[in-house]
């Protein structure tokens, strides 16, 4: 696989002078400058693309070209904003930037309730805690009918923990579940915003009526459109799997698990339809086989997230090392069956000093050059089997 690494463009406080020293061939970012729905010119993109190029590397992946809310209920614009995504997609193309990172997860993207988790060896790392998810959909976000969502024993982990809730607890809250992990990877949500809870409640409420079936045919209806742009530029569009693989908020979820995956590779057949393997959002849910998942989907792969998860008893999950076995064997399929495909890790922890800089949730240096360094060691370790 490329060793590719998601770098958020000349704000990044990671240069690309440091990772060029840290062996990464490829790097993954975004014009995240650009506001979600207008288009990405070329001269915007050649400028990006000319400092990666200056330092030794290419440009491998679009991580994301982010698909408009619009899009993703059907608003009545969502025309309009697919021809200005294509025309985004035409000009990448015509850069050579070729695989394109999207997803299509109503509202919410990733969710996690605590970032800095402490570990026993001094680390820290990200954590999803169920009972604190449903305190935030029933308690703070009060959306009508949360309750049902909830099954009991959430519900009474729940309960104990509104008994020793603070304000100071609740903001922490909403930091980390809306501002801090979308921020900056969602438009919908930035730093400044002054009422987090209140925007979140009027974008749940553009998916009224919006179940499954109906995510799925927009989903479907956007990939149709895109094709031929796809088609014309070679270009391999990768869907991220849902984070965590399960319905939030009341809002249908449509990639998370192996039924899923199927049905939109098979609703649009074509091979420049495909997924970003992100064997940590998918591990995240206990349903899941990660492993026979690779295996299944390798050749409908266009990029590869490498991190793991453990799901606990209770349905919290936790980010796992990348040296669990489950992910030795999710990169040496890769590594296998598509040997160039590009591969980032994220989520490693944070340590040595990472907490002090201020890094984007989940994109530590010293975590995730400890973990890219991990996983080339799996790589090469799966390459000297193969020359024996
Ligand atoms: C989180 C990321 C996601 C991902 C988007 C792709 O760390 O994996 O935010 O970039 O869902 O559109």
């Amino acid at each position: 696989m490329e060793k590719t690494w998601r770098w958020f463009g000349p704000n990044d406080k990671i240069t690309l002078g440091m990772l060029r020293q840290i062996g990464v061939e490829g790097i993954v970012t975004a014009l995240h400058h650009i506001p979600n729905g207008e288009i990405w010119s070329s001269e915007e993109i050649e400028k990006l693309k000319s400092m990666i190029e200056a330092h030794g590397m290419r440009w491998s992946v679009v991580e994301s070209l982010p698909v408009s809310e619009s899009i993703k209920y059907a608003g009545p614009d969502r025309d309009r904003l697919i021809e200005n995504y294509k025309v985004s997609l035409a000009n990448l193309g015509k850069a050579g930037v070729k695989t394109i990172c999207y997803n299509f997860m109503p509202v919410l993207d990733w969710a996690r309730t605590e970032l800095e988790y402490p570990n026993p060896d001094g680390t820290s790392n990200l954590y999803f805690n169920r009972a604190e998810f449903a305190y935030f959909d029933i308690h703070i976000l009060k959306r009508p009918g949360a309750r049902d969502s909830w099954d009991q024993e959430t519900l009474e982990r729940m309960e104990q923990l509104a008994a020793g809730m603070t304000s100071e607890k609740e903001a922490r809250l909403v930091e980390n579940i809306v501002i801090k992990t979308q921020g900056f990877v969602s438009g919908n949500f930035s730093e400044g915003d002054l009422n987090p809870v209140g925007k979140f409640r009027e974008l749940l409420a553009l998916y009224e009526g919006v179940d499954k079936d109906r995510l799925r045919e927009n989903l479907k209806y956007f990939l149709e459109a895109i094709m031929p742009v796809c088609n014309e530029y070679d270009i391999n569009m990768c869907v991220h799997p849902d984070d965590p693989p399960m319905a939030v908020f009341g809002l249908p979820r449509i990639v998370t698990c192996d039924e899923d995956i199927a049905w939109f590779l098979d609703a649009v057949p074509d091979q420049h339809n495909g997924l970003t393997f992100c064997a940590g959002s998918l591990s995240a849910g206990a349903h899941n086989d990660v492993v026979a998942l690779a295996r299944k989907y390798a050749q409908r792969t266009h990029f590869v997230h490498a991190r793991i998860c453990t799901v606990l008893p209770n349905g919290d999950f936790r980010e796992s090392t990348h040296l669990d076995p489950r992910l030795v064997e999710v990169v040496r399929t890769f590594e296998t069956e598509r040997p160039g495909v590009p591969m980032r890790v994220d989520h490693a922890p944070l340590m040595l000093g990472d907490d002090k800089i201020g890094y984007n949730a989940g994109y530590s240096f010293h975590g995730r050059m400890l973990a890219l360094g991990m996983v080339g060691g799996i790589m090469a370790a799966v390459n000297a089997e193969k020359t024996k």
